[in-house]
């Protein structure tokens, strides 16, 4: 098994001084944990200066103000649905993140943990062969209704769809699948677009989030992602998925500090039930007993 970033934090903390290489060092790991080299050398600068503004000697002393500084990095996170209207969930990302799997997860959370009733899914990838019938049989079993279209239809079309019956029916949740690959960038940005505008302009007065799922294990490359989803259609929320595969965690930090984009949920396993609320406070505490 290998150390987790956390563990490795807190090892580096249980240290005696505060010299030289004890910001090197912490840089480094930091780096090492997917944390990126921006949001790690913020984070060392402020601790040394916040260190040596309050004159504290103990590296013990230091790590009270580390988490501090984490915290303020993660913005509050969670998504709560209102029950008097419609709330549509845009889930986005690239291909094999996990979109799909983590649609029947949060229909499965929101209603065993939430009790919402009224959820329906809308089969917007129309694009890979295999979507619809993948969600349809995910529908099937958690006895969720599902909004679709042939193989190909237009995405933007199924959603308008999804949106008028589930206004109309009353429903608290419309969770939308979305194709995490086109032909090109160019064109699947142009069709996030589109389907943007079919929500923005249909919700009548519903909420309305865009929630990028982002795959934990790819790091670095996640934040690059996150960045043309943003700036295509603008993320509220990010969804990390296989949160289990990975002992680096850092990615959680580099999101916060580059982006500032709040984490709802990290997806922790295969299973329907392996979804968990991300929640800050809890996690800077945890962070540091190695999760
Ligand atoms: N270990 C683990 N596996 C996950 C998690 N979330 C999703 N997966 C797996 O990742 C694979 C891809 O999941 P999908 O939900 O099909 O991904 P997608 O983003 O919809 O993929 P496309 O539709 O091809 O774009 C599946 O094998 C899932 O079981 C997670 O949190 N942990
Ligand atoms: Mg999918």
């Amino acid at each position: 098994m290998l150390k987790t970033l956390g563990l490795k934090i807190k090892e580096l903390f249980r240290g005696n001084n505060l010299g030289k290489e004890f910001y090197e060092e912490l840089e480094d790991l930091l780096i090492e944990g997917d944390v990126g080299a921006n949001t790690a050398f913020r984070l060392v600068e402020g601790l040394r200066e916040e260190v040596k503004k309050q004159g504290l000697r103990s590296r013990e002393e230091a790590l009270r103000v580390f988490k501090q500084q984490i915290l303020s990095l993660l913005p509050s996170a969670s998504l709560p649905l209102r029950r008097d209207t419609l709330n549509v969930f845009l889930i986005l990302g690239v291909n094999g993140v996990g979109k799909t799997t983590t649609i029947a997860k949060l229909a499965y959370y929101y209603r065993m943990a939430e009790g919402v009733k009224g959820i329906v899914f809308a089969a917007a990838d129309t694009f890979r062969a295999g979507a619809i019938a993948q969600i349809d049989t995910l529908a099937d079993r958690l006895q969720v209704r599902v909004v679709k279209q042939l193989p190909g239809s237009d995405p933007g079309a199924v959603i308008y769809d999804a949106l008028e019956s589930a206004k109309a029916r009353g429903e608290t949740l419309l969770l939308a699948d979305t194709a995490g690959r086109m032909h090109n960038r160019t064109n699947l940005v142009r069709e996030l677009q589109k389907i943007d505008k079919v929500i923005t302009g249909r919700i009548d007065g519903g909420t309305y989030h865009k929630i990028l799922i982002l795959d934990a294990v790819t790091g670095q490359n996640g934040l690059q992602q996150a960045r043309i989803f943003h700036e295509a259609v603008k993320i509220d929320s990010i969804i990390l998925t296989k949160w289990d595969g990975t002992a680096k965690g850092g990615i959680i930090l580099a999101i916060g500090g580059e982006l500032g984009i709040p984490i709802s949920f990290l997806g922790v396993g295969e299973k329907v039930t392996d979804l968990k609320p991300f929640d800050p406070a809890n996690f800077v505490e945890n962070l540091l007993e190695g999760l």
